[in-house]
């Protein structure tokens, strides 16, 4: 695990305390959870699914432009919830094979990887999520929080997958007494109880995390958790770029719509380490003189690729870093500064059939860091941009 492993469990002991490891806890769930799908699909009655609107609409806010977690999804239960609060993008993570792959067969063939706004679903434990499939405005616990298998580690990753000020819920729609019927049935299974309130403040209380409401009624658990407004989130760094404009592979970007600045690699080696190569988005900064019109002397968004471009067979693919800046400047720039910075990520490399299918996802890459960029959160991220030079 990445250094949060060792972040300070403040004295909680939360570890299943069943005899088994880890592995064997996740071997015990998935396998379980591969053989009960039927009958789980059978326990979601239209009363567990109106329980299951209220968790969903528990979450102050969420919408069209949210991006959910939902883990421990299960069949999806939740999910369709969700959507009829006109949240599109969802990831849903579990530990079945089964379930998730009925999961994909109903939500479609997105891949894993991306922000593009779908359903998407993911094998395995929300502990081990890479952080780049972040951030999100909520992340559900739903029917899974008694199962899992260190809860305290499960919400400490959910905050490093968490926007501040997003939410965090905890909820069984069959309540409390039900969940502890099937966990005096089923220990190893389902090594905790629901919290009660005292012990879910206690639980949070050396992680980034407010607990707002607690409903611990008969027929229906729901606790809402808030990563604060202004949190910081260390993990997830702006990474600031700068180089000279030099000419790029002239495969006529210009001619599609969209030119891409290109920095030379190898002086950007060592911040470029470590990320994963794909498109992101960001900011940029033309460092022109003030004989350039001021528009052009101004931080606009970008869209960047890191890579190798695998669309094209190049004999020996070299590594490109193109940026395409969302404005029109007032003529091309070779050899001038340019400062970026990078803020998210959207999605890995693809080979593309062709241009204009590459196009076609450019477009789509050049929306998605639009309206991310749109959000106040990334607004702070310009300022250093114009003073920045490189190390
Ligand atoms: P090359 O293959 O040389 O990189 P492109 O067709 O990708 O050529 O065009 C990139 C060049 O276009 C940049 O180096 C820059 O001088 C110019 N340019 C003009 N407008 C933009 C823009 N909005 N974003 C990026 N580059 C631009
Ligand atoms: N090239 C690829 O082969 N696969 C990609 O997925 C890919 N994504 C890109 C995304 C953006 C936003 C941009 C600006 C470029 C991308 N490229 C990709 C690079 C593209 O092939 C390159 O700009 C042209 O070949 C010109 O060098
Ligand atoms: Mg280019």
């Amino acid at each position: 695990m990445p250094p949060v492993a060792a972040a300070s469990s403040g004295g909680h002991k939360q570890e299943a305390s069943t005899g088994l490891t880890r592995q064997e806890h996740a071997e015990m769930q998935s396998k379980y959870f591969d053989r009960a799908i039927g009958s789980l699909k059978a326990s979601i009655t239209p009363a567990v699914h109106a329980k299951l609107a209220r968790v969903a609409a528990g979450v102050p806010g969420l919408g069209a432009a949210s991006r959910v977690l939902d883990a421990g999804a299960g069949e999806g239960a939740l999910i369709p919830h969700l959507q009829a609060l006109g949240v599109q993008d969802i990831l849903a993570v579990d530990v079945s094979p089964t379930m998730v792959e009925a999961l994909q067969q109903r939500a479609g063939p997105e891949s894993t990887l991306g922000n593009d706004a779908c359903v998407r679903t993911w094998l395995g434990e929300i502990v081990d999520l890479p952080y780049y499939l972040g951030p999100f405005d909520a992340v559900f616990f739903n029917s899974v929080f008694g199962n899992l298998y260190d809860p305290h580690e499960a919400l400490l990753r959910a905050c490093f997958l968490s926007r501040p000020g997003s939410y965090i819920v905890i909820s069984h729609p069959l309540g409390r007494a039900w969940h502890e019927r099937f966990r005096a049935a089923n220990l190893q299974l389902v090594p905790h109880e629901l919290p009660q309130s005292a012990d879910l403040a206690s639980m949070v209380r050396d992680l980034p995390l407010q607990l707002v409401t607690v409903k611990d009624d008969e027929d229906l658990y729901l606790a809402l958790l808030q990563v604060p407004e202004h949190y910081a989130h260390p993990y997830a760094p702006p990474t600031y770029l700068s180089g000279e404009v030099i000419a790029g592979f002239g495969r006529g970007s210009k001619q599609l719509g969209v030119p891409t600045a290109n920095l030379p690699p190898a002086p950007l080696a060592a911040e470029l380490s470590g990320l994963c190569a794909g498109v992101y988005f960001g900011w940029a900064y033309l460092d022109v003189d003030a004989s350039w019109p001021e528009e052009d002397r101004k931080i606009h968004k970008m869209v960047m690729n890191i890579g190798q471009r695998p669309t094209f067979q190049d004999a020996e693919p070299e590594m490109s870093v193109e940026v395409h800046v969302m404005h029109e400047y007032s003529r091309d720039f070779y050899g001038e500064k340019m400062n970026v910075v990078m803020l998210g990520y959207i999605r890995p490399e693809i080979k593309f059939g062709g241009l204009q299918e590459l196009l076609g996802r450019i477009n789509m890459d050049i929306g998605i860091a639009k309206s991310q960029l749109d959000s106040p959160r990334w607004q702070a991220c310009k300022e250093p941009l114009a003073k920045f030079t490189a190390p």
